[in-house]
């Protein structure tokens, strides 16, 4: 059974503002967001990955979420890790990226006629009902022409979007369970940011039946979101390194922010309450070859997946 939904349901929305950013929305089958969210709870986050909880020190075992818990539980990075202190990614894999995340950006990227990626690390954050993400660049990738897929589960999120700059125009948009999020060329360096989680979708015992999982997935998906960001650092082939000479690094400083940008990134917060949350669901029907602007015709070919995801 297909997990992407059939192409000709598939809506993409574009900003005339914003060339470069894209949002597929809810692409993925209610079930398949299930099986994905299993995957984000009860695979990715097990050792020898790398979390929150074993770079902070406070869980070092195995069943990772099971034992830390919904609220505890705050990323895994996968493929080359991310080191949040250095802000830079290891130079060398621990491991390959998993090939369903290494295919599902392929396609995503593919299908946008962007450049195709050949995906070699992801982050994937997990968001309990008051959880943010503070304003950020992904600028740590040393290919910037690749796209960044961000792809979201769960609950809703308030997603922000501003400019180069912390005080560049700020504007705010919904994401769903199942949504699509590329930033590609200028949008590709933009600031971004969560500043809320909004209850929006229940799951059925139906889906999860379908999805196989245990219900405490189920019982996760409707009270919590995961977004995993797909990201290819640079041009190279992963097959010529080699993974014993790998070391992780591990640390448990942070570096902080200086005032004016903690000031900066506050106000960057709250942009958003002073406008209206922008609708985007007015996206072209692919594979109609329309977008939201009719002057500007996305080309899409049909994707050929067959992988699991
Ligand atoms: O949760 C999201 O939608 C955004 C995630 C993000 O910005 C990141 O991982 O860099």
């Amino acid at each position: 059974m297909p997990r992407l939904r059939p192409i000709n349901e598939w809506t993409v929305s574009t900003f005339d503002d914003r060339p470069g950013l894209y949002i597929l929305n809810d692409v993925i089958e209610n079930y398949a967001q299930l099986k994905w969210l299993n995957r984000c709870l009860l695979e990715y986050p097990e050792p020898p990955n790398i979390t929150n909880a074993s770079v902070e020190g406070f869980y070092e075992g195995e069943n990772v979420w099971r034992t830390v818990g919904n609220q505890k539980l705050r990323w895994v990075t996968l493929g080359n890790h991310y080191n949040w202190s250095s802000k830079e990614y290891e130079k060398r894999p621990r491991f390959s990226l998993p090939t369903e995340l290494v295919e599902i950006a392929r396609i995503f990227s593919k299908l946008l006629g962007l450049k195709e990626m050949k995906s070699d690390a992801a982050i994937v954050n997990y968001y309990p009902e008051k959880a943010t993400l503070s304003p950020h660049v992904d600028r740590s990738e040393r290919d910037h022409s690749c796209p960044l897929i961000s792809i979201s589960f769960g609950q809703s999120a308030v997603y922000l979007t501003g400019g180069p700059s912390l005080d560049d125009p700020v504007e705010a948009l919904m994401l769903h369970s199942g949504d699509v999020l590329v930033m590609d060329g200028d949008q590709r360096l933009v600031y971004h940011a969560v500043p809320k989680i909004v209850k929006a979708k229940q799951f059925t015992e139906e889906e999860r039946e379908l999805a196989g999982v245990d219900k405490s997935i189920l019982t996760y998906a409707n009270s919590n979101r995961v977004n995993i960001t797909i990201r290819q650092l640079e041009e190279k082939k992963l097959a010529e390194i080699s993974l014993e000479s790998c070391m992780c690094i591990r640390t448990h400083t942070y570096r902080g922010s200086s005032t004016k940008e903690k000031y900066s990134k506050r106000t960057f917060l709250r942009a958003w309450i002073l406008s209206p949350v922008r609708e985007h669901k007015t996206g072209c029907v692919l594979p109609g070859a329309r977008s939201s602007s009719p002057t500007d015709p996305i080309r899409l070919d049909p994707p050929t997946h067959s992988g699991d995801y």
